[in-house]
């Protein structure tokens, strides 16, 4: 692969904002300092056997002391932008009340070293560190999270929002909905199946509809999205039950959030097979749920081919790996997956803006070279080859005005504890130290390039 030609010739309009992105618990570390609550990650990495190296998020990267290396790094690439979220529980202990101003005053230096630094902020309120209490009550199980949610939005906005230009309330409901609540793989690891995946995600969704106008008021002017991430799906075969599997599958990965969202509806067809699994939802839940948004953030890592199988019935479906390229996650490597989402998303929901908000790819654990750097060609390969199919639909008309690499530092990838590396950069396990690898300064190239 001709990485350093291909990276040279990327053509990226005018204005198009690079970034890297992170989420609270997967760098901050200091779990118990300075007043911070308990979350949902906290007590979930505690069980025996969750997370598969054994590991937690109770040191990370160690941001919550070190987010000016943070901002050197971003500052190396040339990147102009930073997303990052802001731990619930670290600035409002138990989900309700009063801020916690220790907490305030980390995102209050983090955003003014950014913004010194010439580095917009992009900031998610939510980003899967429920506090502990508010799970205790329910969780995304019941509507007194969404309320609990939309209060804790307009407090936090309120509090450092003069200086955040761009909003996001929820990272991926699909993701955290059903992998903590029908797989019960991510916190808070229950597996309900598809019954707590629709409660969860209807709860979520709610949330982000009542945060929504309650953000507006606190930061005028700021714009307000949400993040979801979408699979592009293609049937396993042609033979009608694959078909038909791909399309519940389909319909609860994307068309679930995005009806919601810009049409105000679930779709009829999953409202239909999940009848007997369905959560409470109230006359005008779903129109609280269509707000106005500026910009919907899309993650994007993979495309899904989908036959019909056992999991989680009524869905039954069955995800097929093709021949290819995989990741260490076990993720198929298929750049035109991000062209076939923007379009997909353009023509049938029309948001006003779009950004890419997470795209990347796990390795195996890496160890520096002798010049101390790690060499990671193949991170680059696919920063590069996902970027040309962005530059690609923008050029064709879709409004796509940013994209951010998940992610700016190896760093807490959840359930695979610290297995498989996503970063940028790397961060020594004993010093912390961070460095950007090959493929971060392969990025910073391409940012430079197209500031
Ligand atoms: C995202 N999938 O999660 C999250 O927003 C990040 O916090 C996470 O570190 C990153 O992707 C890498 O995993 C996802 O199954 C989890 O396709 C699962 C999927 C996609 C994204």
């Amino acid at each position: 692969f001709p990485l350093e030609e291909r990276a040279a010739s990327l053509r990226l309009p005018e204005g198009f904002v690079l970034g890297a992105a992170t989420a609270a618990y997967q760098i901050e570390g200091a779990i118990h300092a300075e007043g911070k609550g308990e979350s949902i990650w906290d007590s979930f990495t505690r069980r025996p056997g969750v997370i598969v190296d054994g590991t937690s998020g109770e040191t990370a990267c160690d941001s919550y002391h070190r987010w000016s290396d943070d901002i050197a790094l971003l500052r190396e690439m040339g990147l102009g932008a930073y997303r990052f979220s802001l731990g619930w529980a670290r600035m409002q202990p138990g989900g309700q009340g009063a801020l916690n101003a220790a907490g305030v005053a980390y995102y209050d230096r983090l955003i003014d070293g950014l913004l010194e630094a010439g580095i917009a902020p992009y900031v998610t309120l939510y980003h899967w560190d429920l506090p502990q209490e508010l799970q205790e009550r329910g969780g995304w199980y019941s509507r007194e999270t969404s309320e609990r949610f939309a209060d804790y939005a307009e407090l936090a906005v309120a509090a450092i929002g003069d200086r955040v230009g761009h909003w996001t309330t929820l990272n991926e409901p699909w993701t955290f909905g059903w992998f903590g609540h029908a797989y019960g793989e991510d916190a808070p690891g229950l597996a309900d199946g598809v019954k707590g995946g629709l409660a969860a995600s209807h709860h979520a969704l709610l949330a982000h509809g009542m945060a929504v106008p309650r953000i507006r008021s606190a930061a005028p002017g700021a714009e307000v999205g949400i993040v979801l991430d979408l699979n592009v799906v293609s049937p396993a075969s042609d033979a009608p039950e694959d078909v038909a599997a791909a399309k519940r599958f389909e319909g609860v990965q994307n068309r679930w959030y995005l009806d919601a969202v810009f049409r105000g509806e679930y779709p009829a067809d999953i409202l239909e097979l999940c009848a007997d699994l369905l959560p409470e939802i109230r006359q005008g839940d779903t129109t609280t749920i269509a707000q106005a948004l500026d910009y919907l953030g899309v993650n994007i890592y993979r495309r899904s081919v989908i036959g019909a199988g056992a999991e989680l019935p009524p869905l039954s479906f069955a995800r097929v790996n093709p021949p290819g390229r995989y990741t260490a996650t076990g993720w198929e490597i298929w750049p035109r997956c991000i062209r076939d989402a923007l379009d997909f998303v353009h023509r049938e929901y029309g948001p006003k803006k779009l950004l890419i908000t997470e795209n990347g790819m796990a390795t195996p654990p890496e160890v520096p070279g002798s010049d101390g750097q790690v060499h990671d060609p193949e991170r680059a390969r696919y920063l590069v080859e996902h970027l040309e199919h962005v530059a690609e639909a923008a050029r064709a008309g879709v409004p796509v005005k940013g994209y951010f690499a998940w992610t700016l530092m190896d760093n807490f990838e959840w359930a695979s504890g610290y297995t498989v590396p996503f970063g940028l950069a790397h961060v020594d396990p004993d010093t912390r130290d961070r460095r950007l690898k090959l493929s971060g300064e392969v990025f910073g190239r391409i940012a430079r390039n197209t500031r």
